[in-house]
Parts: structure tokens; sequence; C-alpha cells
């Protein structure tokens, strides 16, 4: 019955796919650019390249770090998720899109303002922004406006989910808008800490309005928000694995329940979590630490109900097909479909990319793998091959459907192959990069040094070259990319592209109402991070040291 109405609205509104279409364009730009940084970065610390015209290797990292991380993220996630909202409860009321600009346009100053203080080397500071690394106030400023306009794209998604649950009361919302709500909600509650950092500490102080800030509280600030941060990239990817690829693959939803109760683990358990990136930091009690590592190890369960009902899908679809044994489903698969092929090897990827966060997370690894080249091998695995992957296998459909254009054997060809040079690109790099930081305590963050000759740096180059060749690779791709982008937007035959959304499966369990209600959610969300984070806080401010000035143009 749900699903009948989930499927009552078939394309999303042309007005509506408008405003998705302004965020997949800048998404796609922030790649190209920070793809050019990324390259620049693994040609650098290979040793055999050095930065023109003065451009410092740390102001190349921070435009990587934020256009990828932050930019080109956001930007299709809400594009993604405004045209998944508009194609499963209807399209936007004129005021709901009107903000949704408004968030867009905000978005977008934001994005210019803090890119041009890189630009200028006024804001070398990486994209976690840590003080005492001091930047332009035009920085700060320009973030708070991408963080804030952001927040103006998720509201006329809570106002159209809410304005269809009350048009159809007591029925289960169309699963996509639902996840696309908690996503929503997710990023919400997760930016509150670093708008708390920013507005109330970097902000005047950079504009010598304070002189000095509590570093540790300003880290702590920045991990409440960061670690939510990636769940927010992640989540994106998770709509498209259940709700998505299973309509691709010709299968139904294993369990409408099943996906419901993953997303709002997520909703709870990703905040209280933040310190786990703090294990080495002095100034936290290890009991608080201890704590939140517990925590972290209940946010891996969704991920698990989430493998689990990947493997079901494929299972079921491929005995349907009349496959048998262990693995006679993956004959069934549509293996030459790039909408299905992309998020595929991302799910293959997050297996090690998912083992290696449970090591980070375990206190005692992480003493051996906090700050090596390790960590960057692992955000590489899971937000750059998992999230990216199925984000490209999204957009190869989606863009043409907002266009009002179609994917062509010939487009769909050159996506598998772009899926195909970033996986192996990405296998290579970050396999290198997982090897030296375990093996050998290879720094990430850091320029090309062979320092002052230690043999220890010295073992660390031929797997630096390695990096170079998978990263050359991953840019090759990103060329191709753009092509494929610039082709779907302007330049494909004209035709109806589906917006795949797949039914729940007959026989599956009825979704319990309680899963729907965020009141209940919402209450426990809030409980946990009061119980995860006053004691910290507390104690980081009544025990703050001076604070420290700002330091800034160091490089
Ligand atoms: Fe992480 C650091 C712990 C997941 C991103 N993480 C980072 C940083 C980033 C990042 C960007 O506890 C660096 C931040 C910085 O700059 O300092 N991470 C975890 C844990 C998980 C985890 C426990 N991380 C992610 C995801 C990310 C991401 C997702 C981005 C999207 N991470 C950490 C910790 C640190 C950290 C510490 C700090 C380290 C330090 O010391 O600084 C978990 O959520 C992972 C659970 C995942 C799984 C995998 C489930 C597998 C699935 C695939 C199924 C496959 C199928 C295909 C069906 C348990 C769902 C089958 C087909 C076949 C053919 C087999």
């Amino acid at each position: 019955m749900q699903q009948t109405i989930a499927n009552k609205v078939m394309k999303v509104d042309a007005r509506d796919a408008k405003l998705a279409m302004a965020n997949m364009y800048v998404a796609f730009i922030a790649l190209l650019v920070g793809g050019l940084a990324g390259l620049l970065q693994v040609l650098v610390r290979s040793g055999q390249f050095k930065l023109p015209w003065g451009i410092g290797y740390y102001q190349v990292l921070t435009v990587h770090g934020i256009l990828l991380g932050l930019i080109l993220t956001t930007y299709f996630i809400m594009g993604f998720q405004i045209a998944a909202v508009s194609r499963t409860v209807g399209p936007l009321t004129n005021t709901q899109r009107k903000i949704g600009w408004i968030g867009f346009w905000l978005m977008t100053i934001g994005t210019v303002a803090a890119a041009t203080m890189v630009l200028l080397n006024e804001a070398t500071v990486l994209y976690t922004f840590y003080a005492p690394l001091k930047a332009h106030w035009i920085f700060y400023l320009g973030l708070t406006l991408v963080v804030v306009g952001s927040w103006l794209l998720c509201v006329p998604q809570f106002m159209r989910y809410a304005q269809w649950r009350k048009e159809n009361k007591g029925q289960t919302s169309p699963l996509l808008a639902f996840m696309a709500v908690v996503n929503s909600l997710l990023w919400f509650v997760a930016t509150l800490g670093v708008a708390v950092e920013v507005l109330f500490m970097l902000l005047p102080w950079s504009l010598g309005l304070i002189e000095r800030v509590d570093v540790l509280l300003t880290r702590t600030l920045f991990w409440y928000f960061g670690h939510a941060l990636v769940y927010f990239w992640l989540l994106p990817a998770y709509m498209a694995w259940y709700a998505i690829v299973p309509k691709i693959i010709g299968a139904k939803i294993f369990s409408d329940a099943l996906a419901r109760l993953a997303f709002m683990l997520f909703l709870i358990f990703s905040v209280p979590v933040g310190i786990h990136h703090q294990l080495t930091e002095p100034g936290i009690d290890g009991l608080w630490k201890f704590i939140q590592v517990v925590l972290t190890f209940f946010v891996i369960v969704p991920s698990l109900l989430t493998a689990f009902s990947m493997f079901a899908t494929f299972e079921l679809r491929g005995r349907e097909l009349g496959r048998k044994g262990l693995l006679g489903w993956f004959k069934a698969l549509p293996w030459k479909d790039s909408r299905f092929l992309l998020p595929f090897m991302g799910m293959v990827a997050f297996i090690p990319g998912g083992a290696g966060g449970i090591v980070n997370a375990s206190h005692q690894m992480n003493q051996l793998v906090h700050n090596t080249i390790w960590i960057t091998g692992h955000f590489h695995l899971t937000v750059a091959t998992t999230v990216v992957l199925t984000f490209f296998g999204v957009a190869f459909w989606l863009i043409p459907h907002l266009t009002g254009r179609v994917l062509t054997k010939k487009l769909n060809f050159l996506g598998v192959i772009v899926g195909i040079l970033w996986a192996t690109g990405m296998f290579i790099m970050s396999s290198a990069m997982h090897i030296v930081g375990l093996l050998s305590g290879a720094p990430r963050r850091s320029e090309f040094s062979e320092y002052g000759g230690a043999s220890q740096a010295t073992e660390w180059i031929a797997y630096q070259i390695a990096q170079a060749v998978g990263g050359t690779i991953l840019f090759i791709a990103i060329i191709l990319i753009t092509y494929l982008v610039i082709q779907l937007a302007f330049f494909a035959p004209k035709g109806e592209q589906d917006f795949p959304v797949a039914e729940v499966a007959p026989d599956a369990e009825k979704t319990p109402a309680i899963l729907e209600n965020f009141k209940v959610w919402g209450v426990i969300l809030v409980a946990l991070i009061i119980f995860a984070y006053t004691v910290p806080i507390f104690d980081i401010i009544s025990n703050a040291p001076p604070g420290s000035k700002g330091f800034n143009n160091l490089w």
C-alpha cells in the first residue's frame, strides 16, 4: 500500500528539478577543482614534483579537503534529497521551493567567500580548521553561510514531508522521503556543534574581538559535528542501496522496517561518538573516551543491518531468477549497468573500509594508527570510494531525469569505465596509505620530506609513488565523469529517464509506527548527547588553560 502511494508521483517536478540541478552543477565543479588539488598533492608527496608560483602544499590540501569533503558532498546530498522528496511525496510548494533557493544561494556565496580566502592563502587551515591555526574572518563567515544555507535546503524537505503525513494520516510515508528527512535532521543536530564553535569562538577570535580560544573545546565541538558528518555523507548512499538499487536489479526492498530502523539508529548514535577522534587527546578523561568508544560500537550496528539487507536483496533476486548455491546470485546481477555497478563497487569497498573504522575505534589500536596515513586510507575507502561511487551511480540516472534526457548505451559504457578507473585508482592509493601507515607510521597531512635522510622516511617513498599512480588514475576518471555529466546535462538525447524507486517485498513485515515517531527517537537522541557530552565539556571548560592566540600563514 505504502509504495503504491510512493509511486503515484513518478517524476520530479520540473521546478524542483531546477533546484536539484543547481546543486548538482556546484557539486561537480567542486569535484573537478578538488580533484585537481588531489592530483597536485599526490604528485608533490611522490617527491618528483614541486608546486609552481609559490603555491603551498597545505593550501592545496585545504582546497582538496574543503571542496571534496564539505562542498561536493553537501551540494550533491541536498540536490539528491530535494529530488527524492519531490519524486516520492510530491512537488514542493512555491514557498518551500523559495526557501530552498535562498539556501542554495547562501551556500554558494559562502562557498565562494571561503574558497577565495583559501586561494589567497589567508585560510590555510585544512578542512578541520583546527585552532590555533587561524584563518581570515571571511573564511569563517563563508563556512557559516554554507551551514545556514544547507539548513534552509533541509527546511523544504521537512515541510513537504510533514505536509504529506498530515494529508495521509496513519499511513507509512514513502521510504526515500523518510530517509531524506532523517539525514537532514542528523545534519541539523550535528552542525549545531560546529555553528557554536565558529560563531562564538573562531569568528570573534579571527575578528580580534577575543584574543585567545580554548583549543580543546574547539576541537571537541568540531568532532561533535565531524563524526556525524561522515554519516551525513553515508546515509544518501544507503538511500540508494535500500530503495533504488533493488529496483535497478529488478528486486524488491527486503524490509522497509529494517531500513527505517537502521536510519533511526544512525540518527541517535551518530553524534554522541565524536570523542573517538580525540582518543590521543590529553584533557579528556579516559572514562568518557571509553564511553564514546562503546557508543561507537553501537553505530556500527546499522551498517551491519544494511550489509545483511543488501545480501538478502541480492540473494532473493538470484533465487527468483533460478540461481542456486551460496553465490549463485552473483551471476544474476546486471554487471553492465553503471547505475548498479558503481554502487555495488562502493558496497564492496565498504567491507574493508568499515573494518578499518572498527580498528580506528578500538582504543588501543587507535594509538597505532592515529595521525598516520592509515586514517587517510580509511576515509578514501569510505567516503571517497563507497559514498562517491554510489553518488556517481545515482548521478548517471538522476541528472538525465532532471534535465529531460536519457542515459544512452554509450554514456552508460563510459560510466562503467569511470567506475572501474575510480575503483582501481582508489584501491592502489588507499592500499598504499593503509600499509605504509600501519607498518611504518608514515604521517598524514604532511608535505614531502626526507626527514634529513632518516631511513624510516626512505621506506615511505615507494608507497608515496604508488599513491601518485592511484591519484593520477583517479584524476583521469574525474575528467571522464566531467565529460559524462556535461553530456547528461546538455547534450544527451531528449527523453524520459526513469527515477527508480523500489517497492517493498509483498511478504515483508508491516512497518511498526514507532519507526516513524520522531518524538520518541528525538528524546533518545537528546538524552544520549547530554549523557555523552555534558561531563567532558564541563571538565574542559572548568579546567581550561589560558587559551591560545592564533597562528596563521605558517607555511
Ligand atoms: Fe571513520 C576517522 C571510526 C565509518 C570517514 N572516518 C575518519 C575520518 C573520516 C572518516 C573522514 O573510531 C578522518 C577524519 C579526520 O580528518 O581526522 N569510521 C569509524 C567507524 C565506522 C566508520 C567505527 N568513517 C566511516 C564512514 C566514513 C568515515 C562511513 C565516511 C563516509 N573513523 C573512525 C575513527 C576515526 C575515523 C575512530 C578516527 C581515527 C583517528 O584516530 O583520527 C563505522 O561506521 C564502519 C561500519 C561499517 C561496516 C561495514 C558494513 C559493510 C557494508 C557493505 C556490504 C557489502 C555488500 C556487497 C552487500 C561494519 C554495509 C557484498 C558483495 C560481495 C561481493 C562481497
